[in-house]
């Protein structure tokens, strides 16, 4: 690891934990079986659930019959839309983008019309899971197909319509312009006056988020509350839309997380099937559980990305950048889900990327289409960003003749140039792309492996090497609040936490970050160490039941330690100001002499103290608390940070192309993220690992691939290509460290930065790799057929 600038050491105690590769706490329940999924839950009396779901794209629902079902054996109701019509709301959107944004309602079970294939149509509740699968077959219901609009083009030119009764498939527009915002020049002008015009249009495929532990939800209903368990990234957030969809007390519903396995953005939605559970608890009264299968997850649950962007870059001919238009339509599918419309627009902030362009302008429309609803999916809106630009830069490259590494180095923000504001309004606080580059150039070798490239090209070969190139950076951290309601955002972006010293002198950390898989109780147990000086053993972390944690916003947008951390960090704060009178009580001493270091109160200059596992020992007593003392050392706090973090890096990969077969094989793979100050090394080694796994798979291999009937074909792990270990190399990763000055620990989120980094970094090495075969552009993923295809087309001068 390169430290470039020394991290602030947390107020009033030496870094201890922080900064140590803590293997998870977690992690001993998770992988050897002993935790709780939601599908393992099993109440008396409890029912299940199995859905019946449209196998058309677009049809009227002309009648359900459901009479067989009901009689078959186990089976205690069915339900179709009809039935839940009165109670069942219209599903949640939370982040409504324009002030005449258009949306169809969204009913958890359709009622007279479906709009995807996959939608709900009926549900069957029985006694055993078994049963309610084969009582589904038995429900017959009958359809009036209707011309499905499914290509995004064609739907934003509303050739066929998704929802007739809208009239239109184009749900909202929105636009960003430097020059109305007074944070750069007109695009417009710069266009005009270009030495050099890259126009290009690339396509986002549309993914799935495969998140390992397919969706669950049961519903208890036979307490005082209703009670939720389901495998969610936001607990918090369901809650709240649960109680404002339905109309119920807010009071009245438990929800909890237990371990969840993944999500990626994919659990980031109140679900149809979350809704229907509970009006099935409701109506039977008792407890219901629904578990999807992989195949109803593939087809039925969120999908990300799916977006054509237009781009325009402007620039001089030595490689200067004048001005960069953005023009994207982006596909919402058939309904919005809890912040679909959002997604496109929090990547409007990061087109321009490290780049100090002069000029800015982003126009997005959010266009139906009768396909499974788009959401956010890992980076949401940043890594369709930084593919466009990653991609822009190499082509402005080898238009003025240049190395990609120079162009990018030319327009740059130089480290010197910290905190900047950019084109799109945003303030980088801080980073160090010079520092970054280069430690990922000597990792790579990046001059050797440009003079093996060039022997290659000279001698013909026909296996051929590409070097790819993406200096990334992002704005994660979801907060803060004040410009998420800029933003029309629904929610805030603050975080929650308490800490409890209890009597033993053990701590309880309550969070309302929500994590499923990123090793929060690690993380915070190494804060909390060190800020309260007590070993890491002795710190339990709570989360994930709105009982426990009654406030939080929940995990996603890499925001939980940079908000929720600091939020912990300022709860531990409050307990040592609230433990430091007893202690000048205990120890006879004036509250100004004293000082805290080890987990201890120090009478300064003498041996007297005496630590925080006795106060609050003595806490809990109360025989002898000074007046207006509480019997508890325990404290909250919540956190909404100033601004994002920006989190930043260059990863570098080298390809080999079989220019005869098409293959793409990766041959090195580096990285060298900055991160801020690293809390575990460990969990962050990780996330970047798996996120560059995921970005690698969205440019060689995963697409969501529907036909022309709207049927998505690759419906399962057979054509969907999720990739394993097998098929990934070894990553040579490092780090730089350049602070952020948004939180104490000076911490930038990572959760998403591997996943938005990777993809530009490896379509940069394939097209480098033939592009001497007159080849600017390979759509994702870049299969071998495609790059075949490309090479031919190419050499034929196509
Ligand atoms: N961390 C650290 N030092 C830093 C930054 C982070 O030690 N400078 C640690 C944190 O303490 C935390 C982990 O890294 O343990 C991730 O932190 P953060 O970047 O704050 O991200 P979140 O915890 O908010 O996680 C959300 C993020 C997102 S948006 C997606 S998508 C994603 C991701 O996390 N989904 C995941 N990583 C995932 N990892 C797993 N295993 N499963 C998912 O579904």
């Amino acid at each position: 690891m390169t430290v470039t600038e020394d991290a602030p050491a947390p107020a009033g105690e030496p870094a201890r934990e922080v900064g140590r590769a803590r293997r998870r706490k977690e992690d001993q329940r998770l992988i050897t079986g002993r935790t709780r999924w939601t599908d393992n839950i099993q109440l008396p009396g409890m029912l299940h659930l199995s859905m019946v779901r449209s196998p058309f794209a677009h049809a009227r629902i002309t009648s359900i019959e459901t009479a067989e079902a009901r009689k078959a054996d186990g089976v205690v109701a069915v339900l179709t839309g009809q039935d839940l019509a009165e109670t069942q709301g219209s599903l949640p959107c939370a982040w409504p983008i324009t002030e005449d944004q258009k949306a169809p309602p969204h009913p958890a079970v359709a009622v007279d019309r479906v709009a995807f294939s996959g939608e709900v149509v009926a549900v069957v509740i029985a006694r055993s899971a078994a049963a309610a699968r084969d009582a589904a077959e038995l429900v017959d219901v009958e359809y009036d197909e209707l011309p499905a609009a499914l290509e995004l083009r064609a739907a934003a030119d509303d050739v066929m319509l998704a929802h007739p009764d809208l009239g239109t498939n184009r749900s909202a527009t929105w636009t960003f312009d430097s020059a109305e915002a007074g944070t750069g020049e007109n695009v417009e002008d710069a266009i005009r006056d270009a030495e050099v015009l890259i126009e290009r249009e690339y396509r986002q495929q549309r993914l799935i988020p495969s998140f390992m532990e397919p969706r669950s939800t049961v519903v208890d209903p036979t307490g005082e509350q209703v009670v939720m368990w389901s495998a969610t990234q936001v607990p918090h957030i369901l809650r709240v839309m649960l109680a404002m969809t339905l109309g119920v007390s807010e009071s009245k519903v438990r929800v909890i997380a237990p371990d969840v396995g993944g999500g990626f953005g994919g659990k980031l939605q109140v679900t149809p099937e979350e809704i229907i559970t509970f009006l099935a608890a409701r109506h039977t009264g008792k407890p219901c559980k629904w578990t999807e299968t992989r195949s109803e997850s593939m087809l039925a649950a969120h999908h990300g990305r799916d977006q054509w962007q237009k781009l325009t870059l402007a620039a001089r001919a030595d490689g200067t950048v004048t001005g960069l238009k953005v023009e994207l339509l982006a596909d919402m599918g058939a309904y919005l889900g809890l912040v679909t419309p959002g997604v496109p627009i929090l990547g409007a902030f990061m087109f321009n990327a490290i780049y100090k362009f002069p000029s800015y302008h982003f126009t997005c429309t959010n266009v139906f289409t009768n396909k499974t609803w788009t959401d956010a999916y890992r980076g949401a809106g940043r890594p369709e960003a930084t593919y466009a630009i990653e991609r822009l830069m190499d082509e402005l490259a080898a238009e003025v003749g240049l190395d990609p590494m120079e162009v990018r180095e030319k327009n740059w923000i130089t480290h010197g140039e910290f905190p900047f504001t950019t084109v799109a309004g945003l303030e980088y606080d801080s980073g160090n792309y010079e520092a970054a580059t280069a430690r990922a150039k000597e990792l790579f070798g990046y001059d050797e492996l440009r003079r093996e490239q060039a022997q290659r090209r000279a001698a013909g070969d026909r296996v051929q090497l590409g070097i790819g190139i993406s200096t990334f950076t992002e704005m994660c951290g979801l907060a803060p609040s004040r410009v998420l309601g800029s933003l029309n955002y629904g929610a805030g972006g603050w975080e929650h936490a308490a800490v409890r010293m209890l009597p033993t002198g053990k701590v309880e950390v309550i969070t309302g970050s929500s994590a499923h898989g990123q090793g929060h109780e690690t993380a915070w147990s190494q804060l909390v160490a060190d800020r309260l000086g007590i070993p890491f053993e002795d710190v339990e972390v709570l989360h994930g039941d709105t009982q426990i944690s009654h406030k939080g916003m929940d995990t996603y947008g890499s925001r939980s330690l940079v908000v929720g951390g600091q939020a912990v960090l300022g709860a531990a704060q409050k307990v040592i100001e609230k433990a430091k009178p007893l202690a000048a009580h205990v120890l006879e001493a004036n509250v100004d002499d004293l000082e805290f270091a080890g987990g201890a109160f120090q009478v300064r200059g003498t041996d007297t103290s005496i630590g925080l596992g006795d106060l609050a020992l003595a806490a809990f007593a109360a025989h002898d608390l000074p007046d207006g003392m509480e019997a508890s050392l325990d404290a909250d706090a919540t956190f909404d940070p100033a601004n994002f973090s920006f989190p930043h890096g260059t990863h570098l990969c080298a390809v080999e192309v079989d220019t005869e077969t098409g293959q793409t094989t990766i041959r090195k793979y580096v990285s060298v993220d900055d991160v801020g100050t690293i809390v575990n090394p460990q969990i962050v080694e990780g996330q970047i690992h798996g996120g560059i796994v995921q970005g690698i798979a969205q440019a060689l291999w995963e697409e969501a691939v529907y036909d022309e009937n709207g049927t998505l074909v690759s419906g399962s792990f057979v054509d969907y290509t999720l990739p394993t270990t097998a098929d990934t190399i070894s990553f040579t990763t490092d780090q730089t460290v350049s602070p952020a000055t948004s939180n104490d620990i000076g911490a930038k989120g990572v959760g998403e930065a591997g996943c938005i980094a990777s993809t530009p970094a490896v379509v940069n090495a394939v097209v480098d790799a033939v592009r001497p075969f007159g080849v600017s552009d390979i759509v994702m993923p870049c299969t071998p057929e495609r790059v075949w295809k490309a090479i031919q087309a190419g050499t034929a001068g196509g």
